[in-house]
């Protein structure tokens, strides 16, 4: 069975307080219809894609806050995304802003879901590591309230069977610690799936500016060669609501080397053929995981 799967990393521009949920939809239909025209199988959507990326914003009023949630998925707005994918027969990777009932409690998580080409959702992760602060910064250009508006993620790093392959997802911030891509790796993942939204200004350290594209980079190309795995990385991209982001949307071999990269930052698909199947020389060959060292290290319990 071939597994070599052609993937669009779907980088977003920036998206304006005023759009509503049904325009965006619209915007990732388009997308997702440009890239079936590319014959992709799957399409990887940014983290928070529905909305702009509101923790850059305090909000004291609760409602408030929720209306940048979903409480189901698919939900009533975001159905027809889902009708879409079916339709095409499209995979895809959305991050959102989860809203979750457990009992009495309401909790709130930074999200992505895998949805099969048949519109089945097969994989839910909650993103692990939420940078920034809780406190407001009036001082600063803009706020970073992940900490304030998410709770951490509280179903680890997990890894699905989807796609002909084994696949796990991060979000933004997860992609800069090396046990994010550890813990994926060693239960064999072989792609995974990110969405980002990464501002190129750091208020509290501005001597890392400068640094922010190669940082972005450094982490991806490390982590997708020390585990052997491909690394989709899709951005929201430009100055939203005066925030500037990166963007740098790129696809990454198991071998660490950028194989697609945005050349714009707005819409656009940045497109590869993806063999899983050349995870095997670098898990294999180049860091077996039988290797004596992870043993000593403990991580390997059998
Ligand atoms: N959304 C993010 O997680 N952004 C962080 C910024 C705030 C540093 C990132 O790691 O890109």
């Amino acid at each position: 069975m071939p597994r070599t799967l052609t993937i669009a990393a779907a980088q977003m521009g920036p998206i304006t307080r005023s759009e509503t949920r049904p325009q965006v939809i619209e915007r990732l239909i388009g997308l997702m219809r440009q890239a079936k025209q590319h014959n992709c199988d799957l399409i990887v959507f940014t983290e928070c894609a529905l909305t702009p990326f509101f923790p850059h914003w305090w909000i004291a009023n609760q409602a408030e806050i929720d209306a940048y949630f979903e409480a189901t998925l698919p939900g009533p707005q975001t159905q027809p995304l889902f009708d879409e994918a079916a339709r095409l027969s499209i995979g895809f990777c959305l991050g959102y802003a989860e809203l979750h009932h457990d009992g009495e409690r309401t909790r709130r998580f930074n999200s992505a879901v895998i949805v099969e080409r048949d519109g089945r959702i097969v994989g839910r992760y909650r993103k692990v590591h939420l940078p920034g602060h809780a406190d407001q910064r009036p001082s600063n250009p803009f706020q970073n309230l992940e900490k304030r508006y998410f709770e951490p993620g509280n179903l680890g790093f997990p890894v699905f069977e989807a796609f002909g392959g084994k696949v796990g997802m991060l979000i933004c911030n997860d992609r800069r610690w090396p046990e994010s891509y550890r813990c994926l790796g060693l239960q064999g993942c072989e792609l995974v799936l990110l969405g980002y939204n990464t501002p190129r200004h750091f208020p509290e350290y501005p001597e890392t500016d400068r640094l922010a594209d190669f940082h972005h980079q450094l982490s991806l190309q490390a982590g997708a060669y020390q585990n052997g795995m491909w690394i989709v990385a899709t951005a929201k991209a430009g100055v939203e609501e005066g925030v500037e982001q990166i963007g740098g949307s790129m696809i990454v071999a198991p071998s660490g080397e950028v194989v697609a990269q945005a050349a714009t930052f707005g819409d656009e698909l940045v497109i590869h053929r993806c063999d899983l199947d050349l995870c095997r020389t670098y898990k294999e060959g180049v860091f077996p995981a039988r290797n004596r060292r992870v043993e000593h290290y403990g991580l390997l319990t059998e």
